[in-house]
């Protein structure tokens, strides 16, 4: 039986384990990526490793969501961020080159390299043939020192794609059809390889748009296959030198094959609050819309915005909508320049943002009260946008354009003739905002603003966790909900005392006080806690105000790892019934000094005992009794 993709990268990445799913395995980081929001912790964490510069073959640091500027804070961390990246051999991507996925994916990604990116959209790169993965700072932190990334092998999934998308269907509309059909919960565990003829249909910058939103299903990664067409980008990029053939075995093996039919599909648009409530645009045409959006590290490459500015060319957006748009990169700023596509889209009323994540994050352009807004985005959880009643819709930019000119949910099919966009032979290539480190790092020196604070530290896990239950959550909870973004609180990233003012803040704004007065506890959570974002945050910020353990039914990937990196206890509840013997209040206590034998929660309050399990491995067991995982890297 032959290999597939995924199998042969990570074969030749393996430091440790066996590439069995389920065993835990170590593989060797090429190349690590860190942007602004997750950075300067990232960074106060790799400080702290003492490593005088980094062991990968190239780190990138990248400024691309906390643009706004409200304040000094963000200022201050652009600055931080540009010296310390200069100091310890990291190449610096500066504000206004993009976000990083689209600016990765142009100028740096390597087909069969692994990539480990602090932010959880990082499997972009798997349009280019990388394995790329989402993983919290300090994860990131120790991949730049050196050091393996572990996790659990995961099952590889083949989707196959036949034929080929029919006129205004997008790569969007292939990504919202396996939302549709594997739901946010789909992927956990999982690889997604995509094979079949299809594959030779789609661009790399399609292929990124579907690996990118492989992060909504909850997917380790998704991966294409390195072939002509990525060879033909790499070379438009000026980096043809980067490409090798690369992919599955004709006889390779799969745990599951999905078959996905390109000529069937048809243009679909995820509803609120969740990136799988997928439909047919046509089911839901004629809502009336309030705000567009495009942008985003899903949709905002060339192709993406040329098509938008085709739809709208000698047209005006309808006048009761507001439309915005966000290109992913300087480099497609440039081309869409170049090319006439800005005029055509200023000229059709577009309000233009500069190259960053901006709205996806809720870094302004919150829409109006109760309002409908379309976006070309990955994720609509409710509240991201900045207003908490928005209802907010996930389309490709073909669905997002016809939406912005009708005023109403539109199918674009109903415009006639798809424009048709034109590749370039050459992209325009300028590395001008792309810094290498300094040439003598002890030169240089960290400039750290007043809003930047030292990371907190946590003991060593006690033998009795004793607590009361802080907050019980229901299924799909995500990192938005329990640490949120937006242009208030984004800003305070560095600074944890200050952010950990806001943990779930959407939920019960009471959380930071109540934990902080009964000196911390446990919280209780659904299946799939934690999904979403790979924000550390989301961890370190309920760590802070003394949560010790999360009782959940089941785990996102990411925020599990992040839960461990920084001593949180994560136990997993064993059905429904145990679920319905916590509740909010309730005193709970868990004898932890032995956390290979039978664990029981004992609930005080009810005079219950709710047994717990978890799949934590050796290396992980000791990182929870030290206090985390910088604690176990410091030697603590
Ligand atoms: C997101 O899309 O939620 C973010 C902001 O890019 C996050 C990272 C962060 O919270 O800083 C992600 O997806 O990992
Ligand atoms: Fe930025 Fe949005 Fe992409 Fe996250 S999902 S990296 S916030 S553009």
């Amino acid at each position: 039986m032959g290999a597939n993709l995924t199998q042969k990268i990570l074969k030749e990445h393996l430091v440790s384990g066996e590439l069995k799913p389920g065993c835990e395995i170590g593989i060797r980081v090429d190349q690590t990526l860190t942007q602004d929001a997750t950075g300067t912790m990232a960074y106060l964490q790799y400080e702290a490793l003492g490593i005088p510069r980094v062991r990968t073959k190239l780190s990138v640091s990248y400024v691309d969501h906390n643009m706004l500027q409200t304040g000094f804070e963000n200022a201050d961390d652009h600055r931080f961020l540009q010296s310390i990246a200069a100091k310890y051999g990291i190449t610096f991507s500066r504000p206004g080159n993009g976000i990083c996925h689209q600016v990765h994916l142009e100028r740096f990604g390597v087909p069969g390299q692994v990539l480990l990116g602090s932010d959880s959209h990082t499997p972009t790169g798997g349009g280019l043939g990388m394995i790329a993965v989402g993983a919290g700072g300090l994860d990131v932190a120790l991949a730049m020192g050196g050091q393996p990334f572990f996790l659990t092998t995961p099952k590889v999934v083949g989707v196959h794609l036949s034929g080929r998308l029919q006129p205004w269907v997008s790569a969007k509309d292939i990504i919202l059809e396996l939302l549709r059909r594997l739901t946010v919960k789909g992927g956990v565990g999982k690889i997604i390889e995509y094979i079949g003829e299809g594959v030779k249909t789609l661009s790399v910058p399609e292929r990124a748009t579907i690996t990118n939103m492989g992060a909504e299903l909850g997917a380790t990664t998704s991966v294409f296959p390195s072939d002509e067409v990525t060879r033909a980008y790499l070379r438009a990029q000026k980096r043809e030198q980067s490409w090798v053939p690369l992919s599955a075995d004709p006889d390779a093996a799969y745990e599951e094959v999905i078959e996905i039919d390109l000529n069937r599909l048809e243009p679909l648009i995820a509803r609120p609050h969740m990136p799988d409530n997928v439909c047919k645009v046509e089911e839901v045409a004629g809502t009336k819309v309030q705000q567009v959006a495009i942008g985003s590290c899903t949709n905002s490459s060339f192709r993406d915005l040329m098509t938008v500015a085709a739809i709208l060319k000698g047209k005006t957006v309808h006048p009761d909508l507001s439309l915005v748009m966000s290109p992913g990169s300087n480099q497609v700023l440039r081309m869409f320049t170049a090319y006439g596509g800005l005029a055509d889209v200023i000229a059709a009323g577009a309000r233009i943002l500069e190259s960053s994540c901006g709205p996806c994050i809720g870094m302004g352009q919150a829409p109006p009260s109760g309002a409908v807004s379309v976006r070309t985005f990955n994720r609509n959880f409710e509240g991201r946008s900045g207003t908490k009643d928005a209802r907010i819709y996930l389309s490709g930019p073909e669905v997002a354009a016809a939406t912005a000119l009708a005023g109403v949910i539109a199918d674009p099919r109903t415009l006639g003739t798809p424009p048709r966009v034109e590749w370039p032979a050459e992209f325009i290539v300028d590395d001008n905002l792309i810094l290498s480190p300094a040439a003598e790092p002890e030169k240089i020196e960290v400039i750290r603003g007043p809003n930047i604070k030292p990371l907190p530290v946590k003991e060593r896990m006690p033998e009795v966790i004793r607590g009361e239950v802080l907050l019980k959550v229901g299924d799909n909870i995500t990192t938005d909900h329990i640490m949120p973004a937006g242009a208030k609180i984004l800003p305070l990233r560095s600074n944890i005392p200050a952010i950990s003012a806001y943990v779930f803040e959407g939920v019960d704004p009471t959380f930071p006080e109540r934990a902080r007065k009964s000196k911390g506890g446990v919280v209780v959570g659904g299946a799939n806690y934690g999904q979403g974002s790979s924000r550390e945050h989301a961890a370190l910020a309920p760590m802070y105000l003394g949560v010790k353990a999360v009782l959940a039914k089941s785990f996102a990937r990411i925020h599990l790892a992040n839960l461990i990196n920084f001593g949180i206890l994560p136990l997993t509840l064993g059905n429904e019934e145990d679920f319905v013997r916590l509740e909010q209040g309730d005193q709970l206590e868990v004898a932890v000094s032995d956390l290979r034998g039978k664990l029981v929660v004992k609930n005080l309050t009810r005079g219950v005992e709710i047994p717990v399990r978890h799949n934590l491995t050796d290396r992980e067991i000791a990182m929870l009794k030290a206090g985390g995982a910088l604690a176990v890297a410091k030697g603590n």
